[in-house]
């Protein structure tokens, strides 16, 4: 099949599982056609079945904001005509089913009818596309879609009680490649750079926005290494950066805690780990406490969203109400404090992230696309 997939190119869950589908499609033969502003951060580019187009937003005085779904549909229309795509799947509501809904208004009116199918991610739900500026233009666009897809139960039932849809929406989970070559947990060299030997290494992967609650990040650790020897790994760039560097300033911890950036080593950094802390206000699904399962990390988190369809309670790890760091810490120092109870956990967080296992979710969207291909 030859499908364009439209996401955002960027460090974020939606841009990454967009791109792992696309390299895991590739990889069965389809031929796929990333359409977006910049090259997306994990695409290898070495395979004959990918290929990358990038919409370019002439910049011009008039305009006070540049038209970027104006040059997207555009884009759309040319490639599918070029390449002679047969499906367009674009990710994360805002813009982009607003652009590809245009984008098959316009080949109809040449003749050309092309399918297309939306996957929410979350943040298009339940924070963006949530506001009254957007709402009628992403009800509008899930409804038009032919398809509709979203990572997690919850999402679903989010997105029926926020939006008048009536389209049905088909839940299919984000996923990991879990046979990839992960680092030697053995290479002890590189353990090193980031803690000493009797010390845990915990570690927190976002963006760093408000809706990740950096601060209970910090105050969870504050109070795990009263206890427990560790180290927190701070990865990710974002807004709240600056309030975790001010907070561990604050409570004198700055010698226990690295700030990575934005990296492309998180498999490396994840096989190091001992625990993984994810505390958000909300998550739609929570592909970076997926990420640390598959490396067999434990994962402490919050329990709102789709967080309890990936972390199970007292299996995988531990689930608190939203900003109880007093029981985040409990649980983390449950599972630290004992080498055969923190084995445990490793071993039924690697075994739970199996269930999400790359090749177990990708035939699901491959017949969903030959569904959507023999509608048209
Ligand atoms: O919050 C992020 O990390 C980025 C965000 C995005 O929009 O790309 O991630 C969302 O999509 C991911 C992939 O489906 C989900 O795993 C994340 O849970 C979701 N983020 C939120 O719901 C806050």
């Amino acid at each position: 099949m030859k499908i364009a997939i439209v996401c955002y190119p960027t460090f974020g869950g939606s841009g990454v599982v967009a791109t792992e589908l696309g390299l895991e499609l590739a990889r069965r033969g389809h031929e796929i056609h990333f359409i977006t502003y910049s090259q997306p951060v994990r695409l290898a580019l070495l395979n004959p079945n990918i290929h990358y187009h990038e919409v370019n937003v002439p910049e011009y005085p008039l305009f006070h904001y540049q038209p970027y779904e104006l040059a997207l549909s555009s884009k759309l229309v040319d490639m599918v005509k070029l390449h002679k795509i047969e499906i367009l799947h674009v990710h994360y509501a805002i813009p982009h089913a607003y652009a590809g809904y245009m984008a098959k208004q316009m080949l109809k009116s040449e003749g050309i009818r092309i399918p297309m199918i939306t996957t929410l991610h979350g943040t298009d739900i339940t924070l963006v596309g949530n506001h009254p500026f957007y709402k009628p233009a992403v009800s509008f666009s899930i409804n038009k879609s032919d398809y509709v897809t979203s990572v997690s139960q919850s999402l679903k039932e989010d997105t029926y009680k926020l939006f008048d849809i009536k389209k049905e929406i088909e839940v299919i989970p984000n996923f990991i490649e879990i046979d990839k070559e992960r680092t030697d947990v053995n290479s002890a060299c590189h353990r090193s750079l980031m803690a000493t030997q009797d010390q845990k290494i915990i570690t927190h992967i976002s963006n760093f926005r408000k809706v990740k609650r950096i601060p209970d990040v910090i105050k969870t650790f504050y109070e795990i290494q009263k206890t427990i020897p560790s180290k927190l790994m701070m990865v990710g760039e974002g807004p709240e950066k600056e309030i975790a560097e001010k907070m561990c300033d604050d409570l004198k911890i700055n010698d226990k805690v690295i700030f990575f950036g934005n990296s492309n080593e998180i498999d490396k950094i994840l096989s190091y780990s001992d625990l993984f802390l994810l505390p958000s206000e909300t998550e739609s699904f929570g592909l970076a406490a997926l990420e640390a399962m598959a490396s067999g990390v434990p994962v402490i988190s919050s329990n709102s969203g789709g967080l309890p369809e990936v972390n199970k309670q007292g299996f995988s790890g531990y689930l608190s109400n939203v900003g109880d760091v007093e029981d985040m810490a409990k649980n983390a120092i449950t599972i630290l404090s004992d080498d055969e109870t923190l084995l445990k956990f490793k071993r039924n967080a690697l075994e739970l992230a199996k269930e999400f296992d790359i090749l177990k979710i990708m035939p699901i969207y491959e017949k969903l696309y030959e569904k959507a291909l023999q509608k048209y």
